[in-house]
């Protein structure tokens, strides 16, 4: 039993990994590897075909589905607002 609250409270740990050196967030991998360290990966590294994380879960294959489907349409919308912002203002005459 004890085991257990043990396990569920380094799973709830919050893991804290400093930003990129372009100042692009990073994100732990959801397990530690053979000596109990947590891997901090860039967004981009997820679903890039190679594994990084221990367990290999950044690039799971059900995760990977909507992360890329999701991210096909939020490239799409950033497009759009780059577009939008880089628009010349056509009303200032
Ligand atoms: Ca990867």
């Amino acid at each position: 039993m004890n085991q257990l609250a043990l396990t569920e409270s380094v799973t709830d740990q919050k893991l804290q990994c400093p930003p990129a050196d372009d100042g692009m967030e990073r994100f732990a991998c959801p397990t530690p590897d053979r000596q109990g360290r947590y891997h901090c990966i860039d967004d981009h590294v997820l679903c890039d075909g190679f594994v990084d994380c221990p367990s290999a879960e950044d690039e799971d294959r059900h995760a990977c589905m909507f992360y890329k489907t999701t991210k096909a349409h939020l490239d799409v919308l950033a497009d759009a607002l780059l577009r939008t912002s880089q628009k010349p203002s056509l009303n200032r005459e």
